[in-house]
């Protein structure tokens, strides 16, 4: 973006609204005076909101921001965050309620009490303590879904040690990189991981990453797969241990010790588009006052009553802070599933839902869209009645996908919150309050209770109504991240260089304002395309496609392009035996999208293809689609969920279909 005020072209005309019902708004956590209130004095407001956390020192000062951007929450407060999530519960009396319905993808289930939470946590941080894990050492955590996971992040809570969460599918490469750069003294994994029915090894992944590690003096080994996983579980003896061989003969008794509110929770790596991944790292009090507080008004939650249901995984932050952190602190009862959506059949989600009268659910638009794929017949079959909020995360939702959603998942009368943030802000920033917003098909809307968002043009000026340009966060929140892990230099550079006369955080996504002030996320900046001096988002050209009734997803790049600059090439899946994919059918969808948006965002090319390239989290690797429409060999495939779909998608296309 170089040309000053970029004037987004309006080109979302979404303008339904589905205002929250009387009796859903009646009693609901958060009500419309949340927003005067916080704004009437926002350091009161966050001090209020840390008082649902148990503090053994009470703060002194609520934010300290004299060494910006390094920020300083509830300085002086002394708390234990295992302790907020697990203990204070059992000592008011709940230690008899379920913290986790847990779902193993085999059908294995075990139902965890947070007495036995405390337990088990304890345990494990008995356990840690006598490797000689203290405050202030790093352990890595790559394990799938299993309660074992939880325990390891609370022990390490517990303990003051930062934890180091690695995603489960993360390649040997991807392990050792952070584990080398966190300087990581035990790493915690399992023998193998259950995927799509068949185990798999984890730990020869471990040991192959591990190999000369020079930091790593233990490994800690849960068994899941045990004799369903071939050949031999390969074994450093003085090096590895068996989770349930170390972990149950110590004592179930463990001191929590209060720390520094500012003192480190962990550390949690995010892949940037290029280069070495960042390790950015959170603190305690603020950002366990930050998640639980949007826990609780975001989702609507009710302590002992809700079942709430996160589908993310704990290696990422959504995990983090939606499935460990936030809930734990608000006392949930959780479902945590270890496997994947369609295993063994595409209902997997909805039976669970069914069986465990799941009323809170949270999840991320891909999955969304590919249950849209599937068929709202699946959903169908199974009752969903207790479902009363259903949330999005992870990347722009679309109006179609939305809809679909709140119609075949939400009976067409369920709240969807659709929850803006990042790895970095830690927890939820921008999304509607469910009692209290009349939400909108595709926009994340306004920033919550407390917090502040803007979105400026290139010299930092906020746009007007109607206008787009970057979204920027100018106001200090508690979940904040303190920095990326042993650079500063890439901290400030990275996020506060952008807009550095303002002070301004650069989030690196795009948005714009609709003409009520309501806030459109449209993508990362470097997805959103400049055709004839024109910008479009990707997110709008796909959300159009996936508006026609043949199409069940769609990704958008922007083609280097030699008389417009950039063209817009669209890779699309069609729904189910819809139509063949040929000329006519092509033809038809640049004409919809014309239709919907306007000529100008009529792709130059559409390609079917039978699957769209995604990273584990989720997100469509619009580089490698890049390469494809501008017949490049395709680059890095590595970071793929499944690498073989570029070949997959290349295959296709030479053979014509
Ligand atoms: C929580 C999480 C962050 C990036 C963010 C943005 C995209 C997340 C979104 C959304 C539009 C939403 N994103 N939620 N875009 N609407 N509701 O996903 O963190 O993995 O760090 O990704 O995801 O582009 O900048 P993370």
């Amino acid at each position: 973006m170089t040309e000053q005020s970029p004037a987004l072209d309006n080109l979302l005309t979404e303008s339904r609204t589905f205002p929250p019902s009387d009796e859903f708004a009646g009693q609901a956590n958060a009500k419309a005076d949340l927003y005067a209130e916080a704004d009437a004095d926002r350091e009161a407001f966050w001090a209020k909101q840390a008082e649902r956390l148990t503090w053994d020192t009470k703060w002194t000062t609520v934010l300290d921001w004299t060494n910006a951007p390094f920020a300083k929450w509830f300085v002086g407060g002394k708390l234990n965050v295992a302790y907020n999530c697990v203990d204070r519960h059992v000592e008011s009396g709940h230690g008899e309620q379920v913290a986790i319905h847990w779902v193993g993808e085999p059908g294995d289930t075990r139902d965890i009490t947070y007495a036995e939470l405390k337990t088990e946590v304890s345990k494990a941080a008995n356990a840690l303590a006598s490797l000689g894990v203290a405050a202030g050492d790093v352990v890595a955590i790559q394990l799938q879904m299993v309660p074992e996971a939880i325990f390891a992040m609370l022990a390490c809570a517990r303990i003051g040690a930062l934890h180091n969460v690695v995603f489960g599918g993360f390649s040997p490469t991807a392990l050792r990189a952070r584990v080398d750069d966190a300087a990581a003294k035990v790493v915690i994994t399992s023998d193998g991981q259950f995927r799509r029915g068949k185990a798999a090894p984890m730990k020869a992944n471990v040991d192959e990453a591990l190999e000369g590690a020079e930091t790593v003096e233990k490994v800690i080994v849960v068994k899941r797969t045990g004799d369903k996983l071939e050949g031999d579980v390969p074994w450093t003896d003085d090096r590895d241990l068996w989770w349930h061989e170390l972990v149950d003969e110590q004592s179930e008794e463990h001191t929590p010790e209060a720390f520094d509110s500012e003192h480190p929770l962990f550390i949690l790596y995010t892949s940037g588009t290029t280069g070495k991944p960042k390790g950015i790292l959170h603190t305690s009090g603020g950002y366990l006052t930050q998640t639980a507080y949007t826990h609780h008004n975001v989702f609507d939650h009710k302590a002992g009553e809700d079942v709430y249901w996160c589908t993310a995984d704990i290696g990422w932050i959504t995990g983090h802070s939606y499935i460990v952190y936030g809930p734990l602190a608000n006392r949930v009862t959780q479902v945590v599933y270890e496997g994947t959506p369609n295993t063994p059949h595409e209902g997997r989600h909805w039976e669970i839902i069914q069986k465990y009268k799941v009323s809170l659910y949270y999840t991320a638009p891909t999955l969304i869209r590919t249950f849209m794929k599937w068929g709202a017949e699946i959903p169908e079959k199974y009752d969903l009645s207790s479902l009363r909020v259903l949330g999005s995360v992870g990347e722009p939702i679309n109006p179609e996908a939305w809809i679909w959603y709140r119609e075949n998942i939400g009976a067409g009368k369920t709240p969807i919150v659709d929850t803006w943030w990042q790895t970095e802000t830690g927890a939820i920033m921008i999304s509607p309050l469910p009692g209290v917003t009349s939400t909108k098909p595709g926009s994340a809307q306004k920033a919550l209770p407390g917090i502040s968002a803007k979105v400026v043009d290139d010299q930092g000026t906020e746009v007007g109504p109607g206008g787009g340009g970057y979204l920027v966060l100018d106001k200090p929140w508690p979940s904040m991240l303190r920095g990326v892990w042993g650079d500063e230099e890439r901290f400030r550079d990275t996020y506060w260089s952008r807009f550095k006369d303002q002070g301004f955080y650069f989030a690196g996504d795009g948005a714009k304002y609709d003409n009520d002030g309501d806030v459109w996320l449209l993508g990362r900046v470097d997805d959103v395309m400049n055709v004839s001096g024109h910008r479009i988002s990707t997110t709008e050209v796909e959300s159009a496609l996936v508006s026609h009734p043949t199409v069940a997803e769609a990704a958008v790049v922007g083609a280097t392009d030699p008389t417009t600059g950039q063209g817009i090439v669209a890779f699309v899946i069609l729904r189910g035996n819809a139509v063949d994919g040929g000329e006519e059918a092509i033809q038809a969808l640049r004409n919809h999208v014309a239709k919907e948006i306007g000529p100008i965002a009529k792709p130059r090319q559409i390609m079917v293809v039978p699957e769209l390239p995604k990273t584990r989290s989720g997100k469509i690797m619009r580089r490698l689609l890049r390469d494809v429409a501008e017949n490049r060999q395709v680059g890095d495939v590595t970071t793929l969920a499944d690498s073989s779909v570029m070949d997959l998608i290349s295959s296709g296309l030479k053979s014509g279909k």
